[in-house]
């Protein structure tokens, strides 16, 4: 029996335990009705397979504001006007709710763990005292860490980009950040650390040296990742793609863009990728597309599971409980072999109307059920059905002869030319999208 943890005798969520698994049948909200943490799924627990983390800004810092209105919901660790004495509430409530929640990992930016002070300095030990009391938490409830990030986008000094910022003393700010969020990371053992360049972009061309300020961000990356390798950083550095929002045009567009600038700058080996299931909407592709570009190029990273909104062109960030969806996005992972060191975060807010607390945990279960359920069911579609022999099938017209001549370059455009010249009009062959689609309604 895993045990939930709080402070003294001060509970953030009075009348919530641990979140049982009691099965579908249960209609009791603060229960999973499909992930049982511990049943194995082709040799690994449902835990190892998912990995899922909970993100410590929108489910502890962000109240349900938006540009139209102010926050909706209060947080009882906000209790104080010393930013301090909230954080460490803050913390205290985040761990009490990792543990009730029963997930392994969370994730952090450096602000919303700790606030910015008055200097560079100040801010620095904000963070170093915040981090010191995290790992003091980590050690005993057994949480880790699955990434950490440096929020430098939300303060005022980035409206004109970090890294790619046309001032030099803002790029130095970031800089600073980004040793402090990565000596945090070191201390608590995470296993990513991720770069999200929401203002890493621009607003017009007409003020806009893209190519320096491409050249301006490669060149910070390498300096973060010779910082991190330097100190001990063992793991993946992460970026998470996303086309536009703050910016007009963000130059981590989507998977390709940044796999495409990754091998250009000659990062692959150190970065992967991030990829947001709301980010893909925005991009006009599917979350599954995001994630098959990745595993094509081995560079797939981890996940952050949530949702966007088709009819929005805005970010969205709900919770994920599109069954179809998470269906297609599983079965990416599975064939890729799992996520390894990545896993699923929730970066993923209640609506502004759900002011209940309760609604956190019930917003949470609820993501967590989709993809174990997805989890289930895209690995019955692996191994109960035709459908991968299908998927590898269309191509064994590449597996010798000629087509695997031409797979291995020892064929010419002209020799090419020759064979449809002999061979005449191909025969017509059928893509069987609707059979595929049918599959997978089939196991639903
Ligand atoms: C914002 C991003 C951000 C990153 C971490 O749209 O999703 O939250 O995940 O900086
Ligand atoms: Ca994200
Ligand atoms: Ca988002």
């Amino acid at each position: 029996m895993r045990q939930h943890y709080f402070v003294g005798d001060h509970e953030y969520f009075p009348g919530i335990g641990n979140i049982p698994y009691e099965g579908r049948e249960s209609d009791n909200p603060l229960a999973f009705k499909f992930y049982q943490h511990d049943r194995l799924l082709g040799g690994k627990t449902l835990q190892q397979h998912l990995r899922f983390a909970v993100c410590y800004w929108h489910t502890f810092c962000a109240k349900g504001s938006d540009a139209f209105g102010a926050d909706s919901q209060t947080f009882p660790w906000d209790i104080s006007s010393d930013m301090m004495v909230c954080a460490r509430a803050r913390m205290d409530a985040a761990f009490e709710f990792f543990t009730k929640l029963g997930v392994p990992y969370y994730c952090f930016h450096d602000r919303d763990m700790a606030p910015e002070g008055a200097s560079v300095i100040e801010s620095e030990q904000n963070l170093a005292t915040m981090a010191t009391l995290a790992k003091e938490r980590q050690d005993v409830t057994g949480m880790k860490l699955l990434w950490g990030t440096a929020n430098v986008f939300g303060h005022p000094r980035y409206m004109n980009g970090a890294a790619t910022n046309p001032e030099f003393s803002v790029v130095t700010h970031a800089a600073a950040q980004v040793k402090a969020a990565l000596d945090a990371t070191v201390l608590l053992g995470g296993e990513n650390y991720v770069f999200w360049g929401g203002r890493e972009g621009y607003s017009t061309l007409l003020n806009s040296n893209t190519r320096r300020e491409l050249d301006h961000l490669a060149r910070f990356l390498e300096l973060a990742r010779d910082y991190g390798r330097s100190i001990g950083f063992k793991g993946n550095f992460l970026i998470e793609p996303k086309p536009m929002e703050p910016c007009k045009h963000q130059y981590d567009f989507d998977a390709q863009t940044v796999i495409g600038f990754l091998r250009h700058y000659r990062l692959a080996d150190d970065f992967k990728l991030n990829i947001e299931a709301n980010h893909a909407t925005l991009a006009g592709h599917s979350f599954a597309h995001e994630l098959q570009m990745c595993t094509d190029a081995g560079l797939l990273g981890s996940i952050d599971a949530n949702r966007g909104d088709p009819q929005n062109g805005w970010d969205t960030d709900q919770f994920p409980t599109d069954l179809y969806d998470a269906v297609h996005a599983m079965l990416v992972v599975l064939a890729d072999g799992g996520l390894n060191s990545g896993g699923f975060n929730f970066d993923a807010r209640v609506r502004r109307e759900s002011v209940d607390l309760e609604d956190i945990f019930v917003a949470h279960i609820g993501g967590m059920d989709t993809f174990a359920r997805a989890l289930d069911v895209a690995y019955q579609i692996r191994h109960s059905s035709d459908l991968s022999a299908r998927k590898l099938g269309r191509y064994t017209s590449f597996d010798s002869g000629d087509g695997a001549r031409f797979e291995q370059g020892s064929m010419s455009l002209v020799s090419l030319r020759d064979l449809a010249v002999n061979e005449g009009e191909p025969v017509s062959v059928s893509g069987k999208q609707e059979w595929y689609e049918n599959v997978i309604n089939q196991y639903l």
